[in-house]
């Protein structure tokens, strides 16, 4: 997939991508296959941006030295996946002020009606226990800001995400058609396969990193045992053949996460399976996830050896996105009258 138009000489001029991950919970195999390994996958196609969202994680009570670890976890998270720095840029939201300035300034064109119907606050603020703060009910504001400073074309994210970068456009319209051009409007793409990647023992639910009931994702960094028992533990329903079928959403899901991870085609995977029992199907995914995650846990250890070396990249990032970010800013305070 390129999407990159030809300048006036002709040339294809690279379009440039944004997206974020929150440095919460466990990193699991949804987040991989819908968000990073995409990420990883496009990276030679565009220009690319790829932020660590602190700020989306304080929107959650978070305990401040396991935040500034797992922002530097996340990152190299990140580098081990395949994200390279040469073509990518990665960086801590919180590192650049303007993202937080944005937002306040966009929170001033987002009617509350908007935020109000946002699935993903309704389903957060149903689940915690604590207060739900303004925090909480803003994030697509944060996140708004987050895509419009840098001029962004695409957005690769997970199906739950796509309402997020909806409301991005809305605001941006509106402002733009208040004070004349000046956001870019950005588009989302997400996976035609597994863009919601769905719990282990609860499919009804997609896998998620805030989950308590750990059996229900598959971790980056589980080992190779933990994997094992909890494919195998992963809810089947009564019937026996192993095949692709919405109705059935808990053999749906497992074959859908196979086919990601062996990146063979529908009808070759039935084929293999024909026959077959449970079991057996199992073991295969088990295999297949195991040996895929097996690299990236190798190069991720081998990162988390040096914090230094991540937090130079990390440095570099934000050095060379935040001009962008500024230039932005400076032109929205400047058509609004602030400064
Ligand atoms: P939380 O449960 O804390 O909200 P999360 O698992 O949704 O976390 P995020 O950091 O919010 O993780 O998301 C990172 C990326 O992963 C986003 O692009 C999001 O759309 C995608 N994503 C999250 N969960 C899934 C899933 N179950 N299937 C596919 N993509 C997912
Ligand atoms: N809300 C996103 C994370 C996120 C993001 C972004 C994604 C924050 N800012 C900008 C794409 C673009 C989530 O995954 N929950």
């Amino acid at each position: 997939m390129n999407h990159n138009p030809l300048n006036k000489q002709g040339k294809s001029v690279k379009q440039r991508v944004f997206s974020g991950i929150q440095p919460t919970g466990n990193i699991h195999i949804g987040n991989y296959l819908a968000a990073i390994r995409r990420w990883a996958d496009l990276q030679s196609d565009y220009e690319n941006i790829f932020c660590v969202v602190d700020l989306h994680a304080i929107t959650i009570p978070q305990d401040p030295q396991t935040l500034k670890v797992k922002n530097r976890e996340v990152a190299a998270l990140l580098f081990a996946a395949g994200i390279d720095p040469k073509l990518s840029s990665v960086f801590i939201q919180s590192h650049i002020s303007a993202h937080s300035e944005l937002a306040w300034i966009l929170n001033c064109f987002i009617p509350i009606g908007w935020l109000r119907r946002m699935t993903q606050f309704k389903e957060k603020s149903k689940k915690q226990d604590e207060v739900i703060t303004m925090g909480l009910f803003d994030y697509p504001a944060l996140m708004a800001a987050d895509i419009l400073l840098y001029a962004t074309d695409l957005v690769p994210v997970g199906d739950d995400q796509k309402q997020h970068v909806e409301l991005t456009r809305d605001v941006a319209q509106r402002f733009n058609s208040m004070y004349g051009e000046t956001f870019k409007l950005p588009e989302s793409i997400t996976p035609d396969i597994g863009g919601r990647i769905m719990g282990l023992s609860d499919p009804s639910k997609k896998m998620s990193k805030s989950d308590t009931k750990s059996e229900n994702s598959i971790f980056l960094l589980d080992s190779p045992d933990v994997i094992r028992s909890k494919v195998m533990r992963a809810t089947t329903d009564s019937m026996r053949e192993i095949r692709f079928d919405k109705n059935r959403p808990s053999i749906n899901n497992l074959l859908t996460i196979y086919e990601l991870f062996s990146r063979k085609g529908r009808v070759e995977i039935e084929a293999q399976f024909e026959g077959k029992g449970y079991a057996y199907f199992k073991n295969a995914l088990a295999d297949e996830i195991v040996e895929n995650l097996r690299p990236l846990q190798v190069r991720y250890y081998q990162l988390m050896d040096d914090f230094s070396y991540i937090d130079g990249l990390l440095k570099d990032g934000s050095l060379k996105v935040e001009p962008i970010a500024v230039k932005t800013l400076d032109e929205v305070k400047e058509k609004i009258g602030l400064g």
